[in-house]
């Protein structure tokens, strides 16, 4: 019989890379979703095809990290082999805006799901998705599984409860509870609010002239990106060890953001500094300067090495955003071509 598998954000990221794997792997996923007033489903769009039809392995529920309700519900009525908890306000500068709504999801979300399990009376292996911005203001370099926190966010503060809520319900229940400590990894489906694709979309967006500036925030911060396929993998390997433990996931390898620039321009023969400016709106009321992982322990107990370097990161996700770009600027001529139709003035 399929194992299966629930995902909380599952719309999100890591969620389509996870359940893409997973499906691969021959699990029953199910996924919690939000509802919303748009369509937020993009990224798994291709993974559910058919609904009714009798051999569906993925299944959609709708459901909040911040509702217990629904999510007793569905763990009774799923009884999961595995649960990923990826679902948060993921967003580090929006959590200074919105701190209490991002520790109710982010933190107490974990807990929540938690005793969910325990309500239900099951035994589901859990993956916690916890993140290097728990390191904060370094106090070592580079950071592994034994380094102190020092949370530098709301959302750094939330993470850091979820942690250690995962690390207590292990040793007070004996639940086979894993926290993946993740550090930065993108993707060509990035959000576009984070750094990284925010660069990727503007450098391209200029590339074909469809924008003429990009505003950005500090510029020195040094972040260890790796790529976010790469990083699942990490996820359900802690799922499968023989003991439930906490990993540091990382590439060993740092970058500023003015490297990130340099590579991304660079591959489009552009000069980042004729188009980049600085928005103070994007600095943080505190930074997290520099973040490199030591993943030595995921790479011994797990057999996990990431596969895809800063270099080749950047550029596929280049590559992405260029068709993009271009798709964008060929509907918007067709569009202007309709609009002259309309009108009378198309002459081509
Ligand atoms: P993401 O793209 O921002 O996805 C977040 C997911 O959480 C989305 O599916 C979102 O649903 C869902 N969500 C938000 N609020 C929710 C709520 N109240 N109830 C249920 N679901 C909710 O994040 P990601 O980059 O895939 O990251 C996945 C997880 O890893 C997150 O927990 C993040 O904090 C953590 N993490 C990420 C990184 C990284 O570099 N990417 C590193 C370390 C840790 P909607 O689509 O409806 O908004
Ligand atoms: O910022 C600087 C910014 O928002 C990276 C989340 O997935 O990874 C992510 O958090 C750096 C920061 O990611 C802009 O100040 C400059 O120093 O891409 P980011 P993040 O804050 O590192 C961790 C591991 C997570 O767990 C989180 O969920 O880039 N920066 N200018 C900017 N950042 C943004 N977003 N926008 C700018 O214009």
């Amino acid at each position: 019989m399929s194992k299966r598998a629930l995902v909380t954000g599952i719309t999100g990221q890591d969620g389509s890379f996870l359940t893409e794997f997973l499906l691969e792997k021959g699990y029953e996923v199910y996924g919690i979703i939000r509802r919303a007033s748009s369509f937020n489903t993009d990224r798994i769009n291709h993974l559910y095809q058919d609904p009714h039809a009798p051999d569906t392995r993925l299944r959609l529920i709708y459901g909040d990290l911040n509702d217990s309700s629904s999510l007793n519900t569905i763990l009774r009525n799923t009884q999961p082999d595995e649960i990923y908890n990826l679902g948060a306000q993921s967003h580090v500068r929006v959590s200074f805006d919105i701190p209490e709504y991002t520790a109710e999801v982010t933190g107490v979300g974990t807990v929540r799901i938690l005793e969910a399990i325990r309500e239900a009376g099951i035994k589901p292996k859990f993956y916690q998705a916890s993140s290097s911005e728990l390191f904060g203001k370094v106090v070592e370099s580079p950071q592994t599984e034994r380094t102190p926190f020092y949370p530098r966010s709301p959302y750094a503060c939330a993470k850091a409860y979820a942690y250690y809520i995962t690390v207590n319900y292990r040793e007070s229940y004996g639940l086979f509870a894993c926290n993946g400590i993740l550090f930065n990894h993108e993707s060509e489906r990035r959000g576009e609010t984070f750094v990284s694709r925010k660069i990727t979309r503007a450098a391209t967006r200029i590339k074909l002239g469809l924008q003429d500036k990009l505003y950005l925030g500090n510029l020195d911060a040094k972040r260890d990106w790796g790529y976010a396929r790469d990083y699942v993998d990490a996820m359900w390997l802690m799922l499968q060890a023989e003991e439930p433990d906490d990993y540091v996931i990382a590439t060993g390898k740092t970058h500023s953001i003015r490297e990130f620039l340099d590579e991304a321009f660079g591959h489009l023969d552009l000069n980042w500094k004729e188009y980049v400016e600085i928005d103070p709106r994007y600095y943080r009321p505190t930074e997290v300067d520099l973040l490199l992982g030591d993943s030595t322990k995921a790479r011994r107990v797990l057999g996990w090495e990431p596969k895809v370097n800063f270099k080749e990161l950047v550029r596929l996700m280049v590559e992405y955003d260029l068709d993009l770009a271009r798709h964008e600027k060929a509907s918007r001529s067709l569009g202007e071509r309709a609009i002259s139709a309309e009108t009378g003035w198309w002459e081509t």
